[in-house]
């Protein structure tokens, strides 16, 4: 999950310059850990396991860097959606829903979220746990508080990551993620784990790295409960606005989304259709369920209606490139 684009510090600029700004980078992250050590205890961590867990923590360029060169931010929508919706993770998407069918049933009655779409994070996230990253999930959480000391979420990761290590739910050697500190399977933030994470094959602790259903029963969780999930409806519907709606909006290439509000049946009524022409017919009762228009890269390009499931993945990771491909991927695997 990577989250707010970040906003570059004079110090964050420095360090990816020189070897000897590194250096200075180490420095800082002594001074700022001396605060973060200060306020441990408010969040219910002593001094003395503060000190212990971060004793060995490293500034991570890498998370400063790659922060920078994000592919949400930095790739275009033709291309971040050719390399994501891909036939390759769709197929794997489709063996593996089949795999973890008995998993899956029980995750989704348990918490009303759709297989696919769990299937399509995981596969975004981590290619199906082929890419689960290497970066220590502590230092890059610390590394980010002390860039960003202004950003309440990155300082309350570090000490969610300390709790994680002082507890003893994650090991050390073990602890690692993602550049941008999420970790595991579907990629969970410390603060998220503490929220969110379930134990899903009911073995008395949650392994989100080797527990694939600990990470879906997780992932679907946090899908339920962070925002709120219609089971079965579709995150993103690919369709076609009559030309008297498009010629009312600005003719660029600029993302667009919001505006309007309506059901399903309210847009079919105004002769929206699903992109190959046919009916915009959903099943009762979501047929009532509002939807708001979204063109990723302009009125003339592809358009879509996005419904609150839409807003549950945002919640997952805030990038609208990262949302559509994870409900296009779902739709995929779903396809008869
Ligand atoms: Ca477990």
């Amino acid at each position: 999950m990577n989250f707010e684009s970040m906003l570059l510090g004079p110090l964050v600029v420095a360090v990816a310059t020189t070897f000897s700004v590194s250096a200075t980078a180490q420095s800082e992250i002594e001074s700022c850990l001396s605060e973060l050590r200060a306020g441990a205890p408010s969040r219910g961590i002593s001094v003395t396991d503060f000190e212990r867990v971060t004793r060995a923590v490293r500034w991570q360029a890498v998370t400063i860097e790659k922060s920078q060169s994000q592919p949400e931010f930095t790739v275009d929508w033709p291309t971040y959606l050719t390399r994501a919706v891909t036939a390759k993770r769709i197929e794997t998407g489709r063996q593996l829903i089949s795999t973890w069918r008995t998993t899956l049933s029980a995750i989704s009655a348990a918490y009303k979220v759709d297989p696919a779409v769990v299937l399509g994070i995981w596969g975004m996230e981590t290619n199906f746990g082929q890419s689960l990253g290497d970066v220590p999930v502590l230092d890059a959480w610390i590394t980010r508080s002390c860039a960003e000391p202004h950003k309440p979420l990155w300082r309350e990761n570090a000490y969610s990551a300390a709790r994680l290590l002082r507890d003893g739910i994650v090991e050390p050697a073990e602890f690692k993620g993602s550049w941008s500190g999420a970790f595991g399977l579907t990629q969970f933030i410390p603060t998220s784990f503490e929220s969110f994470a379930r134990d899903g094959d009911g073995d008395g602790r949650i392994d989100l790295y080797r527990s694939v259903p600990d990470a879906l029963a997780s992932t679907a969780f946090h899908l339920a409960h962070r925002t709120r999930w219609l089971l079965g409806v579709p995150a993103a519907v690919e369709v076609r606005f009559p030309p008297s709606f498009l010629s009312r909006l600005p003719q660029d290439d600029a993302e667009l989304r919001g505006g309007q509000r309506r059901a399903f049946s309210v847009w079919a009524a105004r002769g929206v259709t699903r992109v190959d022409g046919r009916a915009l017919a959903m099943p009762w009762p979501y047929a009532q369920e509002k939807t708001t228009p979204f063109f990723p890269a302009g009125a003339s390009r592809r358009a879509f209606l996005v419904s609150q499931n839409f807003d549950a993945l945002l919640a997952y990771n805030r990038s609208t490139k990262y949302a559509l491909s994870v409900a296009l991927v779902a739709a995929a695997i779903d396809a008869p």
